[in-house]
């Protein structure tokens, strides 16, 4: 074989798995969720039992910084205590202790499209969101709305949301999250653990047989 033509096939195979790599994240199906699609046992965190002006807010699961809490009395979806992601370039960070399978939050946005990111605890993105803000509806003048990630399984870690802009750009409020509860659909360890079951049963029936002739 030429040097080209391995070439040619290994950039083949790179290719395969690019392909291979995409089909996986596509697997995730990670897709966009409204409030009304949670479970009537996910978690609301609405920031009124977090202090004003504190730059860290948790319920004990979710923990959120690169802002602080700013109460605003109430703003189309935001009201009383929010998030405000302050006037720097550092962007509303949500972390979970226990990665949940879905996450969404109100928000009244400066005017910048609204991007919403999920991440993997090995800090891959899962998925993310972006609204138009010029197709949301106007409270105060500004955009505003819920914007949510469902992942499928519990494998987000944390989450972003953020804008282009580089400061005063979003208040955050009612954060809402879920867990995925066990699925029928077996992993693909176990798929391996059956198939492994199915050739050593064909073996043992095959030894069996030849003890037969024998
Ligand atoms: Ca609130
Ligand atoms: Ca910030
Ligand atoms: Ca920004």
């Amino acid at each position: 074989m030429t040097t080209v033509n391995v070439l040619k096939k290994l950039s083949m195979a790179a290719a395969g798995a690019a392909v291979v790599t995409l089909g996986a994240v596509g697997n995730a199906q990670a897709a966009s969720i409204n409030r009304s699609d949670f479970n009537a046992d996910a978690v609301n965190f609405d920031f009124e039992s977090s202090a004003p002006n504190s730059t860290v807010a948790t319920d004990g699961n979710v923990t959120v910084t690169n802002g602080r809490i700013l109460s605003v009395g109430s703003i189309g979806s935001v009201s009383g205590n929010t998030y405000y992601d302050g006037a720097d370039a550092s962007v509303i960070r949500f972390d979970f202790l226990n990665p949940v399978s879905a996450f969404g939050l109100d928000f009244l946005a400066n005017n910048a499209d609204i991007t919403l990111s999920i991440f993997d605890n090995a800090n891959n993105l899962i998925e993310n969101l972006t609204l138009d803000w010029t197709t949301l509806p106007r409270a105060g003048g500004f955009p505003n709305g819920f914007i949510g990630l469902n992942a499928g399984s519990n494998s987000i870690a944390y989450a972003t949301i953020d804008t282009p802009l580089n400061g005063n750009e979003l208040y955050v409020d009612n954060l809402v999250y879920q867990y995925a509860t066990a699925t029928a659909v077996p992993e693909p360890a176990s798929l391996i653990g059956i198939l492994g079951l199915g050739a050593f049963g064909v073996t043992s029936l095959r030894k069996r047989k030849t003890a037969v002739k024998a």
